[in-house]
């Protein structure tokens, strides 16, 4: 056998035994009653298996993309009465024959359906399956695949629209563009290696330069966007912090809109941290609420909280700093706010209780905003210092965002390898290092769409999406 043919073989026989023919079967509405269920099949089988079950109509005579009407009978048993989407191949969601069979959305119904699939030769979907054979049917590279999931589990107009972009081909298909370039480059480069006596130059290395510069600026711009991308797909965190009976709290409430955390005028109320989480114009914020800081306590339990709340100044995204404007001097304001800020710089300064302002309020040394937790004033104007904190004017701007911490690190590693090419061009270095560089970069690029992976790597990133998808 030619050598061409044993590797055809072996593909084949390494497709098989992993189950890549088999055709596969998995409910793809989420667990529980629900008006209907739907039950996906996809693969070569698809067809005849749904046929033994479905009587009244041959399906494979049937145009793509149509509804059918009828019953589901195992035998004599009638399943339910359901409607069979049909799509062929290759214009379906997997690239494959696929169908859906609507039924009744009970959860013992959509089980039953789903026995007689397999008991008529269907296989378990693996979670993320479906989406899986898309990838390796080519209706969709790795990056738009892992969108897919982003879109399923999007909770914000914001998240929704990244993934959506990401999903329609966003940033993979520039990059992937690039990288064909790049190869072309690579290739000439490797060229002039075979013809090295002859001291000759296939690959111009002006352009070659100007290459490197436009994909150093695309992958510049994508990893500068992947801290929103971070604020977008999992929040930004937000600690409350200030002294004893500031108003933590009640500024927790007004803005949540719901009486949270216990109020009172007893300094040292809340002991532990509070979590809760609300949405402004999109991005999500996690407020959390602290035990008012103040530096020697009898109290060990309150204690506690103290040095919870000095934890969350270093890790929070932004704290905001909330005091009494008539139980503060400027200088010691000045004094306290210069020691969070030594922890951690993204700080907003809130001034409470102006409702009861006797006296004058505190020259605006830190550009603080001027509240009233109780009788909710100002609280607009923080809630929009805190999304512009965030970068989220930058959010609705058509710019595509890396969500994705995989692709970040792909292009970190693309950033690094184009330094290399630099010096190596810089250098004068010699074809065949420039090229292992080239390649490394290759590599990168090829790790962000899936042209370049291992099987194990994509079973793990589809192992993270749900069944059914
Ligand atoms: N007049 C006025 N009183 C307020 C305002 N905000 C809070 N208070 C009052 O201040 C007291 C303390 O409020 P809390 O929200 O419990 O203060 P805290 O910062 O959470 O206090 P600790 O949990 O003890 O650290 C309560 O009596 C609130 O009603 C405000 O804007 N105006
Ligand atoms: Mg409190």
């Amino acid at each position: 056998m030619p050598t061409s043919n044993i590797a055809t073989y072996l593909c084949e026989m390494h497709h098989r035994l992993s189950g890549w023919n088999d055709t596969i079967a998995a409910i793809a509405t989420p667990p529980g009653i629900g008006a209907i269920g739907v039950l996906r099949i996809s693969g070569d089988q698809a067809f005849p298996i749904v046929q033994r079950l479905f009587s009244s109509k041959k399906l494979n005579e049937q145009a793509a993309n149509t509804l059918h009407v009828g019953y589901l009978k195992e035998g004599e048993d009638i399943l339910d009465e359901v409607v069979v989407s049909l799509f062929k191949k290759p214009a379906s969601y997997t690239g494959e024959d696929t169908i859906e069979i609507s039924c009744h959305g009970s959860p013992y119904v959509q089980q039953q359906v789903l026995d007689a699939l397999i008991r008529n030769g269907a296989r378990m979907a693996k979670p993320g399956e479906f989406t899986q054979r898309a990838f390796l049917n080519k209706k969709l590279d790795l990056a738009q695949a892992e969108s897919v999931a982003d879109l399923i589990a999007s909770n914000t107009k914001a998240s929704q629209n990244a993934a959506m972009k990401n999903m329609r081909g966003g940033f993979s298909k520039v990059l992937a563009e690039l990288r064909e370039e790049l190869i072309k480059f690579s290739s000439l480069i490797e060229l002039e290696l075979d013809f090295s006596e002859e001291d000759v130059e296939f690959a111009d290395r002006e352009k070659f330069s100007l290459l490197i510069d436009k994909i150093d600026k695309t992958v510049n711009k994508l990893l500068e966007s992947f801290k929103l991308g971070n604020v977008i797909k999992n929040g930004v965190s937000v600690a409350i912090v200030g002294k004893p009976n500031a108003g933590k709290s009640t500024l927790l409430n007004t803005l949540l809109n719901e009486n949270r955390a216990i109020v009172s005028d007893i300094a040292g109320t809340t002991r532990d941290t509070i979590e809760e989480v609300i949405n402004i114009d999109g991005i999500l914020f996690r407020l959390i609420d602290t035990a008012g800081i103040r530096e020697h306590s009898q109290d060990v339990i309150e204690n506690m909280g103290v040095v919870k709340s000095k934890q969350k100044i270093k890790e929070a995204d932004i704290v905001l700093y909330l005091y009494d404007v008539n139980e503060m001097t400027a200088d010691e304001l000045r004094e306290i706010v210069e020691s969070i800020q030594q922890e951690n710089s993204n700080t907003v300064i809130v001034a409470n209780k102006t409702d009861m302002l006797n006296g004058e309020i505190q020259p605006d040394i830190f550009s603080s905003i001027a509240i009233s937790a109780k009788e909710k004033s100002g609280v607009d104007e923080l809630k929009k210092r805190l999304f512009r904190m965030a970068g989220g004017e930058d959010v609705n701007v058509e710019n595509i965002v890396v969500t994705n911490s995989r692709h970040y690190a792909a292009l970190q590693e693309i950033s690094k390898s184009l330094n290399d090419i630099r010096s190596a061009i810089a250098n004068n270095i010699s074809g065949d290092l420039l090229s292992i560089d080239i390649n490394c970069c290759l590599h990168f690029l090829g790790e962000i769409s899936g042209e370049v992976t291992n099987e194990d790597r994509l079973d793990y990133i589809f192992s993270k999406f749900c069944i059914g998808k």
